[in-house]
């Protein structure tokens, strides 16, 4: 694997404005609902992969010029070192015959160099065995047809031809490169602006030899190099752009679903939480008025004994919603209901009164009676004590 960054400053700059980017991501996250963390991360990485695409397509329609490696001279002055770049014309008679025949000139050595032309689907599936093999039986037919084994070199390689030849520029420093390839490319084989792209990027003459069944070895002119740059280039970056629309378009998709889902979850919780609203709305409403007595000696204790009693000592309220109670104290004396963390004091007095029954705070609280009246039943909820329950 290649590494992606041409120096360290790049890498360097890259971090940095990974760090940079993740910057609003993560601002998002913290301050705002996730979704908008989603969005913000969807909006960069669409941002940095429409910069990438944009490069690559200029890559590909041929902008972008890259700085030409000059190898040096491997050898002695007088050795000429020729490397010949084919695939699917290596069956050609008068490819073999040219191979031959630069063979035969004194002190030169010829590479035969294969790329076995695997595509990005071969490479996914695994099948690139297939291609490298005949790959292999291509080039052994050759080597054994043209005989020298002294002089002519093969070799096959998985990579793309244009790596596979800078490859080669390390090992074998060729000082000419020759590319074969037909007039149109087939559907296995390789591109005819293969050889425009050598020359662009190695300065070491270039020959493109065009090889038809049957026919002698064929130079294309400058139109037709041009034509060959052109048309392969802006195929190659139309049915790139086409991939890169289809992944953005899969991404936006997958980025929109996944914030429906959240706000539809979002807007589950809020329905959950109205619903739950609701439901505490239906429940049947505290009574407008609890009616109650106060009865002197009216409930006998556990011990057998009569004790003075309120006939309703459990008080359910609303948090902050007034609860009127009728009272009708039949003692002689006042009594009270007083709870004292509940903030309520309510004095009883003798007769039939409306009160009102205030709590601000939910809990349960304590009430009991502050007039000294029956002293067990004062510390005994049911009798004169009991509990406020304010939800
Ligand atoms: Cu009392």
């Amino acid at each position: 694997m290649r590494s992606p960054f041409h120096s360290e400053q790049e890498a360097f700059r890259f971090v940095l404005l990974l760090i940079l980017a993740l910057i609003p991501v993560v601002l998002a996250a913290v301050l705002g609902p996730t979704w908008l963390a989603l969005v913000v991360l969807a909006v960069i990485l669409g941002a940095v992969a429409a910069r990438a695409a944009q490069l690559h397509m200029r890559k590909l329609r041929g902008l972008e010029l890259p700085v030409k490696m000059a190898p040096p001279h491997v050898g002695s002055a007088a050795e000429r070192r020729v490397l010949v770049v084919a695939n699917d014309t290596l069956g050609e008679e008068a490819l073999l015959s040219e191979v031959e025949r630069l063979a035969s000139v004194p002190r030169t050595r010829v590479l035969l160099l294969v790329p076995a032309l695997i595509t990005p689907g071969a490479r996914l599936t695994g099948g690139i065995d297939g291609l490298l093999d005949q790959a292999r039986v291509r080039m052994m037919t050759a080597l054994e047809r043209v005989g020298h084994d002294i002089v002519v070199a093969g070799e096959v390689s998985e990579a793309d031809p244009l790596e596979a030849i800078e490859d080669t520029f390390a090992s074998f420093s060729p000082d000419e490169v020759i590319v074969s390839t037909r007039w149109e490319r087939p559907a296995s084989g390789l591109e005819p602006r293969l050889a425009g792209l050598v020359r662009e990027r190695f300065a070491v003459p270039v020959r493109h030899l065009v090889f038809e069944p049957g026919s002698a070895a064929h130079e294309p002119d400058r139109d037709t190099e041009a034509r060959y740059r052109h048309e392969f280039g802006e195929a190659a970056a139309r049915r790139f752009g086409l991939k890169a629309l289809a992944g953005a378009g899969i991404l936006a998709a997958v980025v929109m679903s996944a914030v429906a889902m959240i706000q539809s979850s979002e807007r589950q919780e809020v329905r959950a939480a109205s619903q739950a609203a609701e439901q505490i709305a239906a429940l049947p409403p505290v009574a407008n008025v609890v009616a109650l007595s106060v009865i002197p000696e009216g409930k006998r204790g556990p011990e057998g004994e009569k004790h003075d009693e309120f006939t309703v000592t459990e008080f359910a309220v609303r948090a902050g919603q007034p609860q009127e109670l009728r009272i009708d104290n039949t003692d002689e004396v006042p009594h009270s209901i007083t709870a004292p963390e509940a903030g309520v004091n309510i004095v009883v007095m003798p007769g039939i009164h409306t009160y009102t029954l205030l709590v601000k705070q939910p809990g349960r609280f304590l009430w009991f009676c502050t007039f000294r009246c029956d002293e067990w039943a004062m510390e005994h909820p049911g009798y004169m004590s009991g509990y406020i329950t304010v939800s």
